[in-house]
């Protein structure tokens, strides 16, 4: 579509929604200020580049075999720096601990230094983006039999804890480095198959691990601590050592950011409705967003209710600045460039959509006990103009509007993956 029929689409657009009381360009100013973390496990199916063996344990699984996966740290790189190319606005990028660069050094996770992102740091500050970080508790030796941080054996528990410690300052030494603080995750695959009979034993240690792990204060303009839950993974179907409770409980008892990830609840549990109940207690969160399909899949974010509702009660509750929003899932059955975009774009064109809604017209509907008018206002503003607006912020931030990007990645395909 040429640039001037998207303008004058457009303007005829921002008139409907004015109708409604809606200021697209103020919508559109703030979407601007939305950074999401993208999630740099989605590149190459959450492998690293620490050994070749890539995903193994932690009750996660890539499924696909989509050719031209990113194979270093480089190739990773220029596919992200593709993606972000794709994708209107200036976000963040989101990195494991397995992505580290010790220049064919053997360096195990208990002695991981800031040094060994640094490659990573000097590349993230010349794109001008933040980063966020996450320990690494799956995909090793020491993890294979499915505990780490509540493993029984002290010796184990020890270089977990070590682990989680340099990553905390890793942590702390990139959002130093890049002026915006770096969310550091902790995610523990703990757990057990099968009937358990101590669920208190596990959760003690893991308690105590976490209190060490976090015992040093960090600048929170640096780095801010979060804990993530799950319901149950492969292998750990029967019990999981970090639940919802644990990590709720101990995110209020400690002051930490809770993760909630859309895809670590019963399936009809949305984590949209939990924003509201944890924030008041926690301050800030963190977002995985995900896609579970039956089961906690991690399929690639698109536009569908979930996702919307999360958005809706980000923006309706004035939570933007209280919740950090990052993407998790890793779908290696399509290009992996066009994973991150279309994930990416589906989460910026659901906050887009929650910023563009009459607001306080709902507010006002609800207050009035107007039950009747708020269902049939939300129902009418489903068919306003979206794409209009959409379009017009995606031509505004110089990226490819509507379709266009899958050709750039085609192209990328062409040129530069299918030759791995
Ligand atoms: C696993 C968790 C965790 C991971 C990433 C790779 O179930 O969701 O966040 O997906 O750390
Ligand atoms: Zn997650």
């Amino acid at each position: 579509m040429p640039n001037a029929a998207i303008e004058t689409t457009y303007h005829l657009a921002r008139q409907r929604y004015a109708d409604w009381g809606v200021d697209t360009d103020e919508a559109l100013r703030r979407l601007e200020q939305i950074a999401i973390s993208m999630h740099c496990w989605q590149g190459d199916d959450v492998g690293g580049f620490e050994t070749d063996a890539g995903l193994t344990g932690g009750g996660i699984m890539a499924t696909g075999t989509y050719p031209g996966k990113a194979r270093n740290a480089d190739q990773l790189r220029a596919d992200l720096e593709k993606a972000f190319r794709l994708i209107p606005g200036v976000h963040r990028l989101n990195l494991h601990a397995i992505y580290r660069e010790t220049g064919g050094k053997p360096v195990d996770r208990d002695r991981i230094e800031p040094a060994h992102f640094q490659r990573w740091i000097d590349w993230a500050r010349q794109l001008g983006i933040g980063m966020d970080f996450n320990s690494t508790y799956f995909s090793h030796p020491k993890a294979a039999d499915g505990f780490t941080l509540a493993h029984p054996d002290p010796g184990i528990r020890r270089f977990w804890i070590d682990h989680g410690i340099a990553c905390r300052k890793i942590g702390a030494a990139i959002g130093r480095a890049l002026g915006t603080p770096c969310v550091t995750n902790t995610w523990i695959p703990d757990g057990f198959k099968d009937v358990t009979i101590d669920r208190l034993a596990p959760r003690r240690r893991l308690r105590d691990a976490l209190d060490e792990i976090f015992r040093e204060p960090l600048e929170a303009a640096w780095n801010l601590d979060a804990v993530e839950s799950k319901l149950f993974g492969i292998g750990s179907e029967t019990y999981v050592v970090g639940s919802h409770e644990f990590y709720l409980a101990y995110a209020v008892a400690n002051r930490k950011l809770l993760c909630l990830d859309a895809g670590h609840f019963h399936p009809t549990e949305t984590i949209a409705d939990k924003l509201s109940a944890v924030i008041p207690f926690t301050g800030e969160i963190l977002l995985h967003v995900s896609r579970g399909v039956r089961w906690d899949s991690d399929h690639v974010v698109i536009l569908n209710d979930d996702l919307r509702g999360i958005a809706e009660e980000i923006v309706r509750h004035d939570f933007l600045g209280q919740v950090h929003i990052g993407l998790d899932y890793f779908d290696a059955s399509i290009h992996r460039v066009a994973a991150w975009v279309i994930g990416m774009r589906a989460m910026i064109k659901a906050l887009l959509g929650a910023l563009l809604e009459p607001a306080d017209r709902l507010r006002q509907l609800e207050a009035d006990g107007d039950l009747t008018g708020r269902l049939a206002v939300l129902e009418e503003i489903k068919t306003l103009p979206f794409g209009a607006v959409w379009d017009r912020y995606c031509l505004h931030q110089g990226v490819p509007v509507g379709g266009a990007w899958l050709e750039e990645v085609r192209d990328y395909e062409r040129q530069v993956t299918s030759k791995r």
